[in-house]
């Protein structure tokens, strides 16, 4: 009788080699794991997590250094766009990250956003919209929903006191030096799927000298929220995509389709040709 040889296992879902095996320090539930892991996958799949410089943020998602294993540099809050310049600037081999919450890009930082994304640097920015300010204990943001409460709003956001959510994505999404400009969310599986797809689009923009890109994603805070984890999710998919619409709001990389022609730039023209680190290839 002959024996047969098992067959090798096949893999089909490991961890990325870049998240570190650790415990985080998140709330259970809170969707930053999710993109962390996301930004780990797609890192690891362009195989520039060898070269990757990150800046970290000042909020939940502060201590992202010990979970995602890239070299990283801490920013004063809402500064990462500028450190990311500096770093950009002196380190023109390095594939530049940042990762920031809406409290730390859309309230302090909106000045350092809004024109990295004007200049057109190359840098791929992840911008964690959970509408409120969650390290601090759950304070209003620019972000947070008309209605939502808050600890700094307990009756609800009133807009004659607090004005509107601001769209900061799609702010972004009108200036020629963007190349990407999508919002996605960590709501459920397809909508992850997503997501990750619009990260490797950003993060491809930026390894062919196209711009500045930037991937907006709808996570949630249960703790800030006073919310279950579930409760949370749901009021993601009903109630927080009717303010911001998913999908991709600018795309002028090359050979795009779609997005706003820069004035003077035929569609789908990577400007930033000259920009390129050496080496590297549209
Ligand atoms: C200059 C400065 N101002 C205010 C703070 C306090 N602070 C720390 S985190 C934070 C908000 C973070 O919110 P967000 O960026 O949305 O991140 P989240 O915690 O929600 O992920 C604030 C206001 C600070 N650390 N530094
Ligand atoms: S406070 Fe909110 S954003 Fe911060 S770790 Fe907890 S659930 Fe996540
Ligand atoms: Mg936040």
């Amino acid at each position: 009788m002959t024996a047969t040889v098992p067959a090798a296992p096949r893999v089909i879902y490991q961890r990325p080699a870049r998240l570190t095996d650790v415990s985080t320090r998140y709330c259970p539930g809170c969707g930053h794991g999710i993109i962390h892991r996301l930004v780990a996958e797609v890192l690891e799949d362009l195989g520039v997590d060898g070269r990757t410089i990150a800046v970290a943020p000042v909020g939940c998602s502060v201590f992202a250094y010990e979970y995602l294993g890239y070299d990283w540099c801490e920013a004063p809050h809402g500064r990462a766009p500028a450190v990311a310049t500096g770093i950009r600037r002196v380190r023109p081999d390095a594939f530049v990250l940042t990762y920031q919450g809406d409290g730390d890009l859309a309230a302090i930082g909106t000045g350092e956003i809004v024109h990295a994304a004007a200049r057109g640097e190359l840098i791929t920015a992840i911008f964690v919209n959970n509408g409120i300010y969650g390290m601090t204990g759950g304070q209003m943001a620019p972000t947070t929903l008309v209605g939502q409460r808050t600890t700094s709003s307990p009756t609800g956001r009133d807009v004659r006191a607090a004005g509107y959510p601001v769209p900061m994505t799609e702010m972004l999404a009108v200036l020629p030096g963007v190349a990407f400009a999508a919002r996605g969310s960590i709501a459920d599986p397809s909508a992850i799927g997503k997501t990750k797809a619009y990260i490797r689009k950003a993060c491809e923009a930026q390894i062919r000298g196209e711009g500045f890109a930037v991937v907006e994603v709808l996570s949630n805070c249960p703790v800030g929220w006073g919310m279950t984890a579930q409760e949370s999710i749901r009021y993601l998919q009903d109630v927080v995509v009717q303010t911001y619409p998913l999908g991709v709001l600018a795309d002028r990389r090359a050979g795009a389709q779609s997005g706003a022609a820069r004035p003077g730039t035929p569609p789908g023209t990577a400007r930033h040709a000259e920009n390129r680190p050496a080496g590297q290839e549209a």
